[in-house]
């Protein structure tokens, strides 16, 4: 789970279709979409769900379902992302599968420790900044908070949560592998050329970690 990885949520499109967004952030470098849409039905997501499908498997790029291990499934996505108080990890491996991808959102060295023991495949973690973008957000925890999973917990970490082009090198310096974006790939009306800036400064910091920071 490596690079640019854009969350979905229409709130943000600006008018802007599905798939025009889809294949700019495609186009831009995106390597992983996640469906998000916590207001849809599961006849509109899977609706949604469908689009992203098509579009990630002709470019190589990976499709995660938020929440709903029924849909990735149906929908034959990579894999499923799954918070604190969703569907645990082994009941989501027992629907899934071993080669599908399972990613836990966590908040802490404590939930990044128990999610590898359970078996995910990738830590979602944050959130890096504050964020209007989810209600209900944990503390911030910052680019510490991932210096402390980085060093204890060795699984693949997506850091999410208020990042900004001018955040992505620093932190993926600081140890993430992704970077989870739902605003920072949004707020403009070059969303191809917003994904290409967080690319090269995704390479900007990977060559800093290489360097031992
Ligand atoms: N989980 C933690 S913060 C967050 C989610 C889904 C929202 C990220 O959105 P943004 O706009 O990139 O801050
Ligand atoms: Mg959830």
């Amino acid at each position: 789970m490596e690079g640019l990885y854009a969350v979905t949520d229409r709130r943000f499109y600006r008018g802007r279709a599905l798939e025009e967004v889809i294949r700019e952030w495609l186009s831009g470098g995106v390597r992983c979409i996640q469906l998000r849409e916590k207001d849809l039905n599961t006849r509109e997501l899977l609706e949604m769900g469908a689009i992203i499908r098509r579009m990630t498997r002709e470019a190589g790029a990976l499709f995660i379902v938020n929440d709903r291990v029924d849909i990735a499934a149906v929908l034959d996505a990579d894999g499923v992302h799954l918070g604190q108080e969703d569907l645990p990890v082994g009941d989501a491996r027992q629907i899934l599968g071993p080669h599908r991808l399972i990613g836990v959102s966590t908040h802490s060295v404590e939930e990044a420790r128990e999610a590898r023991r359970l078996g995910a495949d990738y830590i979602g973690l944050g959130p890096m900044r504050p964020t209007t973008t989810k209600t209900n957000t944990h503390p911030v925890v910052g680019v510490e908070g991932l210096r402390a999973v980085r060093r204890t917990v060795h699984l693949p970490i997506v850091a999410i949560g208020g990042i900004e082009v001018s955040d992505a090198e620093d932190l993926v310096a600081a140890g993430a592998d992704g970077l989870a974006v739902i605003r920072g790939l949004l707020d403009t009306d070059d969303i191809a050329g917003r994904a290409r800036e967080f690319v090269r400064s995704i390479a900007r910091g990977r060559k800093r970690r290489g360097e031992g920071e």
